[in-house]
């Protein structure tokens, strides 16, 4: 059996515990430094921060486009809360992902991730593309899920970026349920895909089971991760912020679609892994040789339908 050698890529995830709506940006930035340094203790090159890491999930509030505009989103990043983070990665030689609430110079408004070298420079945007919930006030709902008016849907498509000698894509959140999201990036070459997510642990749409919003998490990040041959770093934000709770389980997971380091606590926690990237070589020279063995022609449907249709003639 031919076995390439090993290239590492010391990868960790960075999960947090709640942001609540008293918390300062200086506080949430400084538990953001605090396991920067501890991942680049246990090795890691590379830190995956949660999706909307700087302040609570505050699309779960109903408040006017003024006052979300004004507490919640970012005019500039780095910023001067935000820019020890940036210090402390090019001090430590460390990269990052993080996401953040954008609202550009023109005024719209993006749920946005960052990537960021390990000389503190942003090489690497990504804007939100599947975004759920809805627009309207829902009285009748224990909380709201407003993603759909506080942003509009990213216009940066799936992007892959090359830093510590890897292919790395960004992804946040509900992208990470759509199998499109990784495909994309897997057929840009991507070795390992990073996102960050708060996923309430109840659904306000239908009676979900709750056990049913850890499972599908990991479903998503599993399959997908095999499917595509690609390590997957996944970090949450979670635990109770003022009383709503989301769900933990941070994880990174291989190409094998196994998952080799999962977060225990609804806290702060950082997880690392050692990734060998020759795993990605293993599965897409052999079952998903993508060259070899996809049938395009076959597929049609996938960009030519949105919604499901009556079988075809
Ligand atoms: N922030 C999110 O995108 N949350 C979604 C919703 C559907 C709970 C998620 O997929 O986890």
């Amino acid at each position: 059996m031919i076995m390439s050698t090993p290239r590492k890529l010391g990868l960790a995830v960075a999960q947090m515990g709640p942001v609540h709506l008293a918390d300062t940006r200086e506080t949430v930035v400084a538990r953001l430094v605090e396991m920067m340094r501890e991942a680049k203790g246990r090795g890691a090159e590379f830190v995956v921060f949660p999706e909307l890491a700087l302040t609570t999930f505050f699309p779960r509030y109903w408040i006017s486009d003024e006052e979300a505009n004004e507490k919640y989103f970012e005019k500039q990043m780095p910023g001067p809360a935000t820019q020890p983070l940036f210090d402390e990665a090019k001090k430590l030689g460390v990269g990052f992902y993080l996401g953040y609430a954008e609202l550009t110079p023109e005024g719209r408004r993006f749920n946005t991730a960052i990537m960021v070298d390990q000389t503190g420079a942003i090489i690497g945007k990504y804007r939100k593309i599947h975004l759920p919930g809805h627009s309207d006030h829902k009285p009748e709902a224990p909380f709201q899920h407003l993603e759909k008016k506080f942003f509009e849907v990213g216009d940066l498509g799936f992007r892959v970026f090359d830093t510590l000698n890897t292919k790395i894509g960004m992804a946040l959140c509900n992208d990470r349920r759509w199998p499109e999201t990784y495909r994309v990036m897997a057929l840009q070459s991507a070795e390992v895909v990073v996102l960050g997510y708060n996923t309430p642990s109840w659904n306000i749409h239908w009676n979900e089971p709750m056990h049913l919003r850890t499972s599908t998490h990991l479903i998503s990040l599993q399959a997908n991760a095999y499917q595509n041959a690609i390590w997957v770093a996944a970090a949450a934000k979670c635990g109770s912020e003022d009383g709503h709770h989301m769900i933990g389980s941070s994880v990174i997971v291989a190409p094998t679609g196994e998952i080799v380091a999962r977060a225990i606590s609804e806290e702060d926690e950082v997880i690392v892994a050692s990734a060998d990237l020759t795993w990605c070589e293993n599965f897409r020279n052999h079952v998903f040789n993508f060259a070899k063995h996809r049938r395009p022609e076959h597929y049609g449907l996938i960009v030519e339908r949105t919604g499901a249709g009556d079988p075809i003639a």
